[in-house]
């Protein structure tokens, strides 16, 4: 049983299913119908995305801002399966009943299949592909607006570059959720469109009744939100912001992290608390959040790896 009164924040399963449910039936499902679409900027500068967005830690759309890339220009996904088709992932990683290891190639190949029948989709969450195929990185350049990233400082260049690919077939679903370590998402969409929800730090829900879900929906510290992202936009949704995802297509997106320096002292905090707890007291954290465990893992993971740490020392 979790202590975190907010059913938002946590992670058992049974809490992750009844915020899913909220989404399809009941006052929170008649709110996302209608609720207001996100600021979208065209051509916005560094100047005015720091000034209007950043600093006010307002989410934004900045439409179209990556339309150059050659991933947004070039990439499909027998493109991927041709040029990386070798390399090994975990699909559907978020799913701990479904998650398997396959090749790119396998994947593209059980996505297109899933087309033909009534197969759950197929989705390929948070791959982080710098450490299997960094040559994919040269197809999506840095963004200016992204160099506020404290990570660098922290972790050093390659590390924190160890930004997520987001692969999955139309229909599939990323659950509401907040990014852990409070860093704030820049998420650029390549091919295919998603529909996103968001929701403010502040929402709150108490308990699973009726009441409790339409309150939420009336709360001004709510700010239930919704859009579509198309290839070449990038959304900016400060730390902590809650979001929900839905692949209205065969979708391609670049999760790309950016840790703003307000939020150094939470981001270790965080860090160290979770690696504590896995180091210090692994089978209860097994036994409470066993869907977490190997996500985190494979996290740590890709980030050790980034950093050049020796698993096998203590010291260097
Ligand atoms: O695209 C998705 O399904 C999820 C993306 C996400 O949660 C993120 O970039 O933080």
């Amino acid at each position: 049983m979790s202590n975190e009164p907010n059913i938002l924040r946590r992670h058992d399963l049974e809490s992750l299913a009844a915020v899913e449910r909220a989404f399809h039936t009941g006052p929170l499902s008649e709110a996302v119908k209608t609720a207001p679409e996100l600021d979208r900027r065209k051509g916005l500068t560094l100047e005015e995305f720091e000034r209007e967005y950043r600093h006010k830690l307002r989410p934004v759309i900045l439409e179209g801002f990556v339309e150059d890339w050659p991933s947004v220009r070039t990439w499909s996904f027998d493109h991927l399966a041709e040029r990386c088709g070798d390399v090994r992932v975990i699909v559907d990683s978020y799913n701990t009943k479904a998650a398997r290891e396959a090749t790119v190639a396998e994947f593209v190949a059980m996505l297109k299949e899933g087309e033909r029948d009534d197969a759950a989709p197929v989705y390929l969450q948070e791959w982080y592909y710098q450490t299997t195929a960094p040559e994919l990185a040269d197809d999506m350049p840095e963004m200016d607006i992204a160099q506020y990233d404290f990570r660098r400082n922290l972790y050093g260049e390659t590390a924190s570059t160890n930004h997520q690919l987001w692969l999955g077939q139309s229909g599939g679903v990323t659950r509401l959720h907040q990014d852990s370590y409070s860093v704030d998402v820049m998420h650029a969409q390549i091919v295919g469109e998603k529909l996103w929800y968001v929701m403010a730090p502040g929402a709150e829900v108490l308990a699973d009744t009726e009441e409790d879900w339409k309150a939420l929906c009336e709360s001004p510290g709510t700010e239930l939100m919704q859009f579509t992202m198309k290839p070449g936009d990038v959304l900016y949704l400060p730390a902590n912001w809650y979001h929900r995802i839905e692949l209205l297509s065969d979708s391609i997106g670049l999760g790309r992290k950016c840790l703003d320096e307000a939020n150094l002292q939470t981001h270790i905090r965080q860090r160290m608390g979770e690696l504590l707890a896995l180091a210090l007291n692994p089978d209860e954290v097994r036994r409470t959040h066993p869907e977490l465990v190997d996500v985190v893992l494979m996290r740590s993971r890709a980030w050790a790896n980034r950093m050049n740490i020796d698993l096998a020392r203590l010291r260097p």
